[in-house]
C-alpha cells in the first residue's frame, strides 16, 4: 500500500488544526506528515497521532519529496506556494478561494462531484463553507427535481474569519458584559476601512463589497454553486443569489434557502425523503417535538444538517429549507481532506505529465 507525505500549509490556523485532527483520522496512510506556517509559528509544537511535530516556516523547498499537500493559509500564500508544490511532484488541494474559478482547477464537493477530481492537474479546489453545506443539501434536490432558483440568506459564525476574530468576539462579549467599552479592529473583515462591534449585533457584510453592493462572499456562492452543480461559473441555467450575514456565535453558519424546482410535482416529503437518503446529510425535521438542526449541535461534527422543509405556501414547486454545518469542517478541513481521499482511492496522488503550473499573480 502507497504511503504519503502530507504537508499541511496553515496548520497553526483554525482550519489548519483541525485539517491535522481530519487528516488523523482520515483513510490516507502517512508517510510523514509537514506542519508549515510562517516565520511567526516556526519551532511551534503540535501533535499528530500522539507524536510532537514542530512547525517550520514555509519557503518553496518544504515541498522536496511531498505527495499531498493541504492548502489554508489564505489567497496570497496559495499563489505563491503551491505553485511551487506542484512543480516539485506535490498535488495540492487548496482550501483558499485563489484557484477556485480557474477553469484548469476542479472544485469538488465529494458528494456532489467526486468525479471532477479525476481532471486535476495538480491543484483542486475546497469551495467557500457557506456555499458547500449550500450545495450538500441542493445538489441531490437538483438531480432528481432540477433548479431553476435559488435565494439563500446566511448566518455566518465567527470562525469563518478566522481565529483572530474568535478571540474578539470572545473578548467583546466579555467586555460588553463587564459594561465595559469595546475596540473593534477584524471585523466585519480585516480587508477593509470600518471595524464593527461583533458581539450582540448582526453585520450584514462579509468580505469586501463589489460595485454592484454584493459582497465578494456573496459573489463567491453564486459562481461558486454553478461551477460546482453546472460546470460553468456563469451558467444561467440556475439563478443564484445570496444575502450573507455574519452573527455573534462561534461555529456552524446556518442558511435559510428558497428554491424553485423544475418539476413542480415535487413535494416537500420527496425532498425530504431524499436527502435522508443522501451521503453527509442528516435530516432534523419534526416540527411537532421543535426538531431542526442548530449550530451548537452540529459543532464538531462532519454532517450537513438539514430541517424545516416546507412548500412555498404561494407559489407551487418552491420550497424554503434551513440548512446547518460546522463551516470549519464540513465547511473547510474535512471536506479539503474528504478530496484528498478520494484521490487516494483513484490512485490520483501524482501530478500528470502535462501539470498546471499558473504563474503567480
Ligand atoms: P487563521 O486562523 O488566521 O490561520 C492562518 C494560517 O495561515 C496560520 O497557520 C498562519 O500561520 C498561516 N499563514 C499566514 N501567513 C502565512 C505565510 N506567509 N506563510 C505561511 N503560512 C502563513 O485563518 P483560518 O481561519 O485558518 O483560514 C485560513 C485560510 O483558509 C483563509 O485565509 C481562507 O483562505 C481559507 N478558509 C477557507 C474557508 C472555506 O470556506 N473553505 C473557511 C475559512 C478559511 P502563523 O501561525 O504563522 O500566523
Ligand atoms: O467568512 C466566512 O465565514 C468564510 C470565509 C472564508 C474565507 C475567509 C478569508 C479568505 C475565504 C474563503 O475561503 O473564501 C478566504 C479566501 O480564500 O478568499
Amino acid at each position: 500500500m502507497r504511503e504519503y507525505n502530507v504537508a499541511i500549509l496553515g496548520a497553526t490556523g483554525a482550519v489548519g488544526t483541525r485539517m491535522i485532527q481530519q487528516l488523523e483520522q482520515s483513510t490516507i496512510p502517512t508517510k510523514s506528515v509537514k506542519l508549515l506556517a510562517s516565520s511567526r509559528s516556526a519551532g511551534k509544537k503540535l501533535k499528530f497521532k500522539g507524536k510532537e511535530l514542530t512547525v517550520e516556516e514555509t519557503t518553496p523547498d518544504s515541498f522536496n519529496g511531498i505527495d499531498l499537500v493541504l492548502a489554508s493559509a489564505g489567497g496570497s500564500v496559495s499563489a505563491k506556494y503551491l505553485p511551487e508544490a506542484v512543480k516539485r511532484g506535490a498535488v495540492c488541494v487548496d482550501n483558499t478561494s485563489h484557484f477556485r474559478m480557474d477553469p484548469e482547477v476542479p472544485l469538488v464537493v465529494p458528494e456532489i462531484n467526486a468525479d471532477r477530481v479525476e481532471e486535476h492537474r495538480g491543484i483542486l479546489s475546497d469551495p467557500n463553507c457557506s456555499t458547500i453545506q449550500m450545495v450538500m443539501a441542493l445538489g441531490p434536490i437538483y438531480r432528481k427535481f432540477g433548479l431553476k432558483q435559488v435565494i439563500c440568506s446566511t448566518y455566518q459564525a465567527v470562525s469563518g474569519a478566522g481565529q483572530s476574530a474568535l478571540n474578539e468576539l470572545m473578548e467583546e462579549s466579555q467586555q460588553v458584559l463587564n459594561g465595559e467599552p469595546v475596540h473593534p479592529k477584524i471585523l466585519p473583515t480585516k480587508g477593509d476601512k470600518k471595524h464593527y462591534q461583533m458581539a450582540f449585533n448582526l453585520l450584514p457584510q462579509i468580505d469586501v463589497f463589489h460595485d454592484d453592493g454584493y459582497t465578494h462572499e456573496e459573489w463567491k456562492m453564486i459562481h461558486e454553486t454553478k461551477k460546482i452543480l453546472l460546470n460553468d461559473m456563469n451558467a444561467k441555467d440556475i439563478k443564484v443569489t445570496a444575502t450573507c450575514v455574519r452573527v455573534p456565535i462561534r461555529i456552524a453558519h446556518g442558511e435559510t434557502v428558497y428554491f424553485e424546482v423544475e418539476d413542480k410535482s415535487a413535494t416537500a416529503d420527496q425532498i425530504r425523503d431524499l436527502l435522508e437518503k443522501a451521503p453527509g446529510v442528516v435530516v432534523q425535521d419534526d416540527p411537532a417535538h421543535q426538531i431542526y438542526p442548530q449550530s451548537i449541535l452540529a459543532e464538531g461534527k462532519r454532517d450537513t444538517f438539514v430541517g424545516r422543509i416546507r412548500p412555498d405556501l404561494e407559489n407551487k414547486g418552491a420550497f424554503n429549507m434551513w440548512v446547518v454545518s460546522d463551516n470549519l469542517l464540513k465547511g473547510a478541513a474535512w471536506n479539503a481532506v474528504q478530496i484528498a481521499e478520494e484521490l487516494v482511492k483513484r490512485d490520483l496522488v501524482r501530478v500528470p505529465d502535462n501539470p498546471y503550473i499558473p504563474e503567480n499573480k
